[in-house]
């Protein structure tokens, strides 16, 4: 799999998500140039049908689909590989027994295949990152993504990413992960991608949302500049 080399050498992966479950939109993602397009139904609306569509539009266009289940049951995780998925992404994943579940539900599910599916599992609890150094021992998890909001809502923040106490609990996490030799990512927001992949982030995910509000906010003041001159 190509974003597992890139991550192998040491490179830097983005991933988008999709935020409008279309085919269309993973097919534009990829001629753009991104890695990974990430179909969100942890709060996404996605049917079934459609996650297959894009998988597909993904394919046609060299870029890797990954669904994100509302739940870690196995039988979830095996649909959305049947449909077509290059991987998953775990929510709230707070014990290497959790961690490892995945791990075996991605090899049951795809035994001939599963070495090329992409396993992520989101940290997102204060209590998950200072289990790090026993979560980060689970063979099998290829990227260890630390979620700032579920994060800052776990540390009694909600809404709050931002604060100073959250980004340095991403941050730490980060090297954690960059000093135990395995791959971390992390969400990226206002422009911050930079001093994430500093802190030791390898996998960068922004919402496509924020690639279009920050395109039109560029083009809008374009705009202003042109009316206050003319
Ligand atoms: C979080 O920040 O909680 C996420 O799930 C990011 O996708
Ligand atoms: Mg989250």
């Amino acid at each position: 799999m190509k974003v597992k080399q890139l991550l192998a050498d040491g490179r830097t992966a983005s991933m988008v998500m999709v935020s409008w479950p279309h085919p269309s939109l993973i097919e534009h993602l990829g001629a753009l140039g991104f890695d990974l397009a990430m179909i969100d139904c942890e709060k996404g609306g996605a049917t079934v049908e459609r996650i297959e569509e894009m998988c597909r539009a993904g394919r046609a266009a060299g870029i890797a689909t990954l669904v994100r289940p509302w739940t870690p049951d196995p039988g979830l995780i095996s649909r959305y590989l049947d449909l077509g998925a290059d991987g998953v992404m775990v929510a709230g994943v707070e014990t290497p027994q959790a961690a490892r579940a995945i791990v075996e539900a991605v090899r049951y599910a795809r035994w001939k295949d599963h070495a090329e599916k992409l396993v992520i599992a989101m940290i997102e609890s204060p209590e998950a990152i200072a289990r790090l150094p026993e979560l980060l021992a689970v063979e099998g998890v290829d990227v260890w993504f630390i979620g700032p909001n579920d994060l800052a809502h776990r540390m009694g923040m909600p809404g709050q990413a931002s604060r100073p106490e959250v980004r340095a609990a991403v941050a730490g996490a980060l090297h954690a992960i960059h000093a135990a030799g395995r791959i971390g990512g992390t969400l990226t927001t206002g422009g911050d991608a930079l001093a994430l992949q500093s802190a030791g982030a390898r996998l960068l995910l922004c919402r496509a949302s924020e690639l279009l509000a920050d395109g039109a906010k560029h083009y809008r003041a374009q705009l202003a500049t042109t009316d206050t001159t003319s």
